[in-house]
């Protein structure tokens, strides 16, 4: 077993004073995975023997742990220790799996809320109704939040889902797709496009921005297995403060 003290040579935990004291030696950790320093099945040192020798409390570094284990990089058994489980992803990889905003945020390490716009009955726009397969009598529950990270203003989100999918508008409480999961309908595909805008000035007040501002116009029709349309959600996300992106691959040709 690699030893508190290998495992953190030369580490200065305090180095950059605007990282929380958990995100660093979260990311000294994930480092060293990636790094192979540790390996899938090694067992990483005790809470207690990384909290002394390191100077920090067991909370911050059982919260380092927990992030660790929620990315799937360690894992956590009670009795037994915590172990590698698998080489590090890095986050930007999450942006091809089909995760919420929620999820997100959290394997960043960030705390998330959202502030209630609206919530709605209604019949679907236009646009909703094609985008979700409804007939204009179909009844849609739309959603519309301001999503901030670590107190900071992210994203407004504007989601339609077709009203039967939910049992009501108050089934949303801080994650759609929490909600969505719990009803059975948690899409599993989705198909998503992106473009660039400026910020009208009712959308750039409520993200903290000057109008203008640019931003990520992002739209986002979730599927199920089955094929039905789940989802339609419309986010701006500020352009300054988040990145997507997207590992791409040679797909081999056919023969
Ligand atoms: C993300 C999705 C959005 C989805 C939301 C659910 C993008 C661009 N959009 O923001 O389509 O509705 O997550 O998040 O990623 P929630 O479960 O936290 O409400």
């Amino acid at each position: 077993m690699t030893t508190a003290r290998q495992l953190f040579s030369g580490f200065d935990l305090r180095q950059n004073d605007r990282q929380p004291l958990y995100a660093a030696l979260k990311r000294h950790i994930a480092e060293a995975v990636e790094q192979g320093r540790l390996k899938e099945g090694d067992f990483v040192p005790s809470e207690r023997d990384v909290a002394d020798l390191l100077q920090v409390s067991r909370v911050t570094v059982r919260k380092a742990f927990a992030n660790l284990a929620a990315e799937g990089i360690l894992s956590q058994r009670r009795g037994s220790g915590t172990m590698v489980r698998r080489p590090a992803k890095r986050f930007e990889e999450s942006m091809s799996r089909l995760t919420s905003f929620t999820e997100d945020m959290r394997l960043r390490g960030l705390q998330t809320s959202a502030e209630w716009l609206g919530r709605a009955a209604s019949l679907p726009s236009p646009e909703e109704a094609m985008k979700l397969s409804l007939s204009p009598n179909d009844n849609v529950l739309r959603f519309s939040r301001l999503r901030r990270a670590n107190d900071l203003p992210l994203a407004i989100e504007i989601s339609a889902v077709p009203a039967h999918w939910l049992p009501g508008l108050e089934a949303v409480d801080t994650s759609l797709y929490e909600a969505l999961q719990k009803v059975g309908a948690r899409p599993v595909r989705a198909m998503q496009r992106l473009h660039a805008i400026a910020l009208p000035s009712d959308k750039a007040s409520l993200l903290h921005v000057a109008t203008g501002a640019p931003a990520l116009f992002i739209e986002r029709v979730g599927y199920l297995a089955s094929g039905a349309a789940v989802e339609y959600t419309r986010s701006w996300f500020r352009g300054d403060s988040y990145d997507f992106v997207a590992e791409l691959v040679t797909v081999p040709e056919a023969s």
